[in-house]
């Protein structure tokens, strides 16, 4: 079966061109002017629009068991809703329990995508307990096609390690060419003004905010960069929101190291004063929190300075009724929110639409950097001969506004209700097949793959 997509505005990385597209079963085989149209080949006309690489979101979590219950989107209805929104491919954290392995971990992620994701998917691996053990399993975890391993250094006697066990984690990823992603935020200090908090009666969303102060996440994110440094690692930040944070990754540079950063749509777009609102806050409450106003203009230029290389979503929506567990309690709201769906879309009506980042840099953060840094470059991340037909069509100037009403998500609210935006996807193709056209959806629950990674090259 052969898809021929004509006369689009096609836009990697680097080129922006009108040209025609030609797809053959699962890979891009033609691209040019005027390419002739094959017998039987389905042709979509795509004169005034966008065509754009599938995106990647390397941060989503799927039915994560967190905070005593799980996060309401599935493999089904996270991929589902994920492609919805042009995200072809995503990537979930596996946890490795502390005491277990690896392997089991690992087993237990497959069981729940195979046969589940409509999207591909990959995985990080999130130690969580590094001992003479899961030392053993990091090379075989590499070849499994599982080459990013992930730290928190919050979230102590559930996820945190210690920095000896960061040390020791660094050493023997770096053996093998991985790269190690982390949750930069000081978990001592958090807890302790959240204890404090607490103590003083002070249990309304803002005091999640007030508990994680940007030099929580400035602290870490520098002694993560200087650790990494120690060891060599290939180093990856995630969900980075603040100035004192990207400052310490530009000191880094000072020294010729690099730090990767994924910031998310939330902190380019949403700010800390919705914590003010007491009855509806928790619908924000994830961590890092939002920031301030001064952040997003950090991150917008950390975009366009090459110091911020990600935009993904840390998607973990919760349902309300899960947020009412912390009603009367921060500390107990499920940290996360409901994005997979809009990433993209919010980053063209905000970004390029609005004149903040170029159309190649959209690109470059929704899908080609992804996809270079965690090792699927050229066949995702790109448009090119023999790469995956992952493919977004988009209509630059089409209005429409976000509701829960519409959304894929399994969440019964949107953090972005009744948001306009400008640019909508019409039509998405995983590995050569429509899988949504006008709003439907037209693949089912199980084409999703595994997708099997290689190291980082950046
Ligand atoms: N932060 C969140 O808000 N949710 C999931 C995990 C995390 O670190
Ligand atoms: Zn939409
Ligand atoms: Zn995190
Ligand atoms: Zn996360």
């Amino acid at each position: 079966m052969s898809v021929l997509l004509q006369t689009g505005r096609v836009v990697t990385a680097d080129s922006d061109s009108i040209c025609d597209i030609l797809v053959e079963g699962e890979t891009i085989v033609g691209l040019g002017r005027g390419l002739p149209q094959p017998a039987g080949a389905q042709v979509i006309d795509c004169t005034g629009k966008l065509i754009v690489p599938g995106g990647i979101d390397p941060h989503v979590h799927l039915s994560m068991p967190f905070m005593g219950t799980f996060s309401s989107d599935d493999y089904e209805t996270g991929t589902r809703a994920a492609l919805h929104g042009g995200t072809t491919t995503v990537i979930d954290f596996i946890l490795q329990k502390q005491g277990g392995s690896l392997r089991s971990a690992f087993e237990e992620w497959s069981g729940r995508a195979t046969g589940n994701a409509l999207g591909d998917y990959s995985f990080h691996m999130a130690v969580t307990d590094f001992n003479p053990d899961t030392k053993e399993e990091i090379q075989e975890m590499i070849a499994e096609g599982i080459t990013s391993f992930k730290t928190f250094m919050a979230y102590k006697g559930a996820l945190m390690i210690d920095d000896a066990q960061l040390v020791g984690l660094m050493q023997e990823v770096r053996k093998y060419g991985g790269l190690v992603t982390v949750h930069a935020t000081n978990g001592d200090m958090i807890d302790t003004l959240v204890a404090q908090h607490r103590a003083q009666g002070q249990l309304a969303p803002l005091y999640h905010y007030r508990s994680q102060p940007e030099v929580t996440e400035a602290e870490a994110s520098g002694r993560f960069a200087d650790i990494a440094n120690y060891t060599g690692v290939n180093a990856y930040i995630v969900h980075l929101t603040c100035e004192g944070a990207l400052n310490q990754v530009r000191r880094a540079t000072q020294r010729n190291q690099r730090v990767l950063v994924e910031t998310c749509i939330q902190y380019l777009l949403l700010d800390a004063s919705l914590y003010e609102n007491e009855a509806e806050g928790a619908k924000w409450v994830m961590s890092p929190p939002l920031r301030e106003k001064k952040d997003q203009a950090t991150l917008w230029a950390g975009l366009n300075q090459g110091l911020v290389q990600v935009v993904g979503t840390d998607h973990c929506p919760f349902m309300w009724e899960q947020k009412l567990l912390g009603k009367d309690d921060f500390a107990k709201i499920p940290n996360g929110h409901p994005a997979v769906e809009h990433r993209m879309e919010l980053l063209f009506s905000e970004g390029v639409n609005k004149g903040r980042i170029t159309p190649q840099k959209f690109v470059e953060v929704t899908s080609t950097n992804a996809a270079k840094i965690f090792g699927m470059f050229p066949r995702k991340g790109t448009i090119s001969i023999g790469a995956d037909a992952d493919l977004v069509i988009f209509d630059p100037q089409k209005k429409h506004a976000i509701s829960a009403e519409t959304h894929h998500m399994n969440c019964d609210y949107s953090a972005y209700e009744g948001w306009e935006l400008t640019g909508k996807i019409d039509t998405v193709l995983l590995r050569g097949q429509v899988a949504v056209d006008a709003g439907e959806t037209k693949v089912a629950k199980g084409y999703g793959r595994f997708i099997k990674r290689d190291k980082p090259v950046f």
